[in-house]
């Protein structure tokens, strides 16, 4: 795709612009400024001669060159930013004395960084994982960081296990193996002995793990959070952030041929969506708790594997996050922005999760060894628009020329300077909670309930994600070796519920233990009473949650959906257009793929311009196909094995399919059946097709294509 410019955002552009550059109109330097009059060879004794050590310009840029990359993230390694804003619809002075929450008129920008978890940075968008959702929003009071998943619960309740998790879901340490995959062995030993994660393993087993886009899936920040208004009261919060274009997700095996045709799928996706002017759009939800009802509900609100089911306390929208800018560099900003729980505004504060306590340690740690320097803040992504005035100074790679005679406070050298700031002026400060408590390590029995939630996120599944999460479920077990870790698994899974154990079981060859091995939770401390630790079952407010399931999103829009036209020679060219205008009238864009580049003829003398080959191409990389009329041009798609298999494959990944005319010939030598299917429109009807594709899949047809 052509690169456009975009338009940069008022305030951040001015923050970034004394830092960018574009080399227009400039002549090559050396990083001294010094002009380079030869930038093909090296300096030698001679035409054949030895190199010569004193050729600075050869060795300033290999020694760049040998330091260019930086040790990836930990964790959400493989990301993509985008820059945009956020606004609020209506003042939250209520609840929070946040600014950016409080002026529906000021547009806050932000800076966001999707991600998966487990994979490299070179790995493949498509693995089955958990999507990191990170937000930064340069607000006049100082940067706030709303780093959540697009689930709203974790696999662990407490930060103390979260290297041991990560250990377990990364690549095996003795061969590295797999990549960006949680289907194998030390990942499934780790879930079969740890009770807590089976919440979040239904989530991650969901096709909540394998979107269709970053723009089609929701945003959390998983933990309770706290508001504070001007009066000093608090209130909890849970955040969401909901797409306008619904939730949507890929088949498992579309997502595995992605992997290999184009693993960045997800990348590609946001770049041209923004490149294209279809700026994604999410609306941030609130889920607001009055302190008095801290203890009201049966699960604990500090306990990041439980969620507030939306029917219980209602998803409040109350502003609109667009992002409207690609980054012009991906090291600079996409790569070097540093999120962190703990950068905070007034009006916003933490709760005592203690997952969350720890990310507060781990992500600031994280960045001196990622960015190498305490003065990661100062690097343009990272930059705060509200001036920084403090009396921290050196360290590496330092930026700022800090001016005066003293750099501590209080002073009266400098009178005073920077000072604090009393409340009523910004100045932060915490949240005045009661803690009276003994110093122990320990957990709450409060969170030992580990089953409920999952069984109510089974239960709100339509059968298709019920299918989809039973056979990821044996699809993942079906690569652990250690048979004894199948078995455990399949125990844990007794307790969520005994039909979806029963069938994974079936799947696996094992049959269902008549009772979970005990105790099933290894999780203790080495002096714990294994009674104290196991969890027991509460129960839940409601048994289904229709918010749970992505067979209730948002189906009335087909903007952006990938359209293939599979055309040959004596394609008919009005069975073309007439299509093509009512799809891009409806926001979907179309693109022409033939058995080869360049011009196709149409019926009549005119031409068109193929898009893509049909070797290049692959139905996986669409949200829907169309074959046009024109006899000369189905006779040709008909024997294509290519097209052929595009059609098959798009039918099987339960894609809506339209032909037109002759089209219908291509379509009887496929598998698709000869009575129209559900998805599957004969008459060429681009109103029916709109409509089809609006419904994003028809899952309903997998019983046909595939058997369980
Ligand atoms: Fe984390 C990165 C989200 C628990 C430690 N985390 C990271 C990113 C996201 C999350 C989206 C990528 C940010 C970016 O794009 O740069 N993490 C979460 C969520 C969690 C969570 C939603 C649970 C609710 N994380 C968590 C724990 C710890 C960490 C419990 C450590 C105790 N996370 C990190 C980290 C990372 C990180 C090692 C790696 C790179 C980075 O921070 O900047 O500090």
């Amino acid at each position: 795709m052509a690169k456009k410019k975009t338009v940069l955002p008022d305030k951040k552009a001015e923050q970034l612009a004394p830092h960018t550059e574009d080399g227009a109109d400039q002549y090559l330097t050396t990083n001294q400024g010094v002009r380079i009059n030869d930038n093909q060879n090296t300096l030698k004794a001679g035409e054949r001669g030895p190199s010569l050590l004193e050729d600075f310009i050869m060795r300033e840029k290999i020694t760049h060159f040998d330091h260019e990359r930086i040790p990836e993230r930990i964790v959400h390694a493989r990301g993509a930013g985008a820059h945009g804003y956020f606004q609020v619809y209506e003042s939250m002075a209520d609840y929070t004395k946040a600014g950016f929450l409080c002026d529906p008129a000021r547009r806050t920008p932000v800076f966001v960084r999707f991600s998966t978890v487990a994979g490299s940075r070179g790995s493949t968008d498509l693995a089955r994982d958990v999507r990191g959702f990170a937000v930064k929003f340069y607000t006049d009071e100082g940067n706030y960081d709303l780093v959540g998943n697009n689930m709203p619960v974790f696999f662990i309740q407490d930060a103390v296990k979260f290297p041991d998790f990560v250990h377990a879901v990364k690549p095996e340490p003795h061969n590295e193996m797999p990549q960006a995959a949680s289907a194998h062995d030390t990942f499934w030993d780790f879930v079969s002995i740890m009770p807590e994660t089976m919440h979040m393993i239904m989530w991650v087993m969901s096709d909540r793990a394998i979107p269709r886009s970053f723009r089609m899936m929701e945003g959390f920040g998983v933990h309770t959070f706290r508001w504070i208004n001007a009066a000093g009261k608090g209130c909890f919060v849970k955040f969401h952030w909901k797409p306008l274009l619904g939730v949507h997700s890929v088949a498992w095996e579309e997502a595995q041929q992605i992997s290999g045709k184009d693993p960045d799928f997800h990348r590609r996706d946001l770049w041209n969506a923004i490149e294209t002017g279809n700026f994604p759009e999410y609306e941030l939800g609130v889920q607001l708790i009055p302190e008095e009802d801290e203890h009201k509900y049966p699960f604990d609100l500090l306990d990041p594997t439980k969620l507030i089911p939306e029917e219980v306390v209602p998803v409040k929208r109350i502003g609109k996050m667009v992002l409207d800018r690609n980054p012009d560099n991906f090291f600079a900003e996409t790569e070097q922005v540093a999120f962190h729980p703990g950068h905070l505004v007034p009006g916003i504060d933490f709760t005592n999760d203690p997952l969350l306590q720890g990310r507060l340690f781990s992500y600031l740690d994280t960045q001196l060894s990622r960015l190498g320097s305490p003065n990661f803040h100062e690097i343009p992504i990272n930059r705060p628009v509200a001036p920084v005035h403090n009396n921290q100074r050196d360290g590496h790679m330092r930026q700022t020329i800090n001016r005066g005679g003293t750099a501590y406070e209080p002073n009266t050298v400098s009178a005073g300077c920077p000072f604090q700031a009393k409340m009523a002026d910004g100045g932060f400060s915490s949240y005045t909670e009661r803690i009276d408590g003994q110093k122990i390590r320990g957990r709450s029995k409060s969170f030992f309930d580990h089953f409920s939630q999952a069984a109510l996120f089974y239960h709100s599944q339509s059968p298709a994600e019920q299918r989809h999460l039973i056979n990821a479920l044996r699809f993942e077990l079906g690569k652990v070796t250690d048979v004894d870790i199948r078995v455990r698994v399949v125990g844990l899974l007794s307790q969520v519920d005994n039909s979806l154990a029963t069938a994974v079981a079936e799947g696996l060859g094992l049959a269902v233990p008549a009772q979970p091995e005990q105790p099933i939770n290894r999780s203790i401390p080495a002096d714990g009473d294994p009674a104290q630790y196991q969890p027991h079952t509460v129960k839940q407010p409601v048994e289904k949650s229709d918010a749970l399931s992505m067979a209730h999103t948002v189906k009335d829009t087909v903007k952006t959906r990938q359209v293939a036209f599979l055309i040959a020679d004596g394609v008919e060219a009005n069975s073309i257009t007439a299509m093509k205008e009512a799809l891009l009238k409806a926001g979907a864009q179309v693109q022409l793929i033939a058995p080869r580049l360049g011009s196709v003829k149409t019926t009549g003398s005119g031409s068109v311009e193929a898009d893509q080959s049909l070797l290049v191409a692959a139905s996986v990389l669409f949200d829907a196909v169309y074959v046009p009329g024109g006899a000369d041009s189905a006779t040709v798609l008909e024997q294509h094995p290519d097209a052929i298999r595009f059609i098959n494959e798009a039918y099987r990944h339960c894609k809506p399919i339209a032909v037109a005319g002759e089209g219908l010939q291509v379509l009887k030598a496929t598998h698709v059946p000869p009575k129209e299917a559900p998805g599957v429109v004969v008459n060429g009807q681009p109103k029916a097709f709109i409509a089809a594709m609006a419904q994003h899949r028809f899952w309903e047809r997998e019983a046909v294509t595939q058997s369980r």
